[in-house]
């Protein structure tokens, strides 16, 4: 049996946006079914999630007889490679499906996460105003690099959908949520064209059930906070 971890609850802006659904949409893409493990701020602080998230985050991956994943995008990779689906099993295209999946999470999320960042966590209205323009600039250039580099193209990586195109419209999420697309209509069709997946609308409403039937007080997040000190 997998087993993945998602949280109890999560804020609006949040809600349909949090990374275990890149683990659910996979399995959900292969057809393998899967238990959801649910977590709150207690459990993402305890030893024992750590052995397995050092992190404390979510998600984990938990299968019998294997080693605990942790990293949405080794998750991916691992369940897509096992299934034989959605990256091929050798050659140059494999390649460079690992390439686009490691760009999608290193060279194009953090961007996109200052601008989180920004508008999500920081609260001094004048430090929010002055590292706005910077983060805002660079994660426009990243985007504009990406839509030059898939130059119209229907997907990253040869003729068909992989995993390439399904963590680079995950990222691209973050992107959308914060109203950078907006000038890159190349990458909100390409966007759209990853996203229209029966396998991707489940991840979403499921994780999205979850969220609306808890709320705060279920993720305990000051018992969290007296244990921590
Ligand atoms: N690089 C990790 C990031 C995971 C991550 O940021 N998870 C967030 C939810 S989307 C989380 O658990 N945040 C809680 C925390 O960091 O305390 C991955 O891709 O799996």
């Amino acid at each position: 049996m997998i087993t993945i971890t998602a949280m109890k609850w999560v804020l609006a802006f949040a809600a349909g946006q949090v990374r275990d659904h890149r683990a659910r949409w996979i399995l959900n893409e292969v057809g393998w079914s899967y238990e959801v493990r649910l977590i709150d701020a207690c459990d993402l602080a305890s030893s024992q999630y750590r052995k397995k998230q050092p992190f404390g985050q979510v998600p984990y991956l938990e299968e019998d007889g294997r080693p605990t994943l942790f990293e949405s995008g080794a998750i991916v990779i691992d369940v897509a490679t096992r299934a034989g689906m959605l990256i091929p099993a050798e050659g140059n295209d494999r390649s460079l499906v690992l390439s686009w999946v490691i760009a999608a999470l290193n060279s194009i999320e953090p961007y996109l996460m200052n601008v989180a960042e920004v508008e999500y966590f920081m609260e001094d209205a004048e430090q929010k105003e002055a590292r706005r323009p910077a983060v805002v600039a660079a994660a426009e250039q990243r985007l504009s690099q990406l839509e030059i580099a898939l130059n119209g193209r229907q997907w990253l990586v040869g003729d068909a959908f992989t995993i390439a195109d399904l963590m680079m419209a995950s990222v691209l999420k973050i992107a959308r949520r914060l109203d950078l697309l907006k000038s890159h209509s190349e990458l909100m069709l390409y966007q759209d064209r990853c996203l229209d997946r029966p396998a991707y609308r489940k991840a979403v409403a499921d994780q999205r059930a979850t969220i609306d039937s808890h709320e705060m007080a279920d993720m305990r997040f000051e018992e969290a906070r007296r244990t921590a000190g």
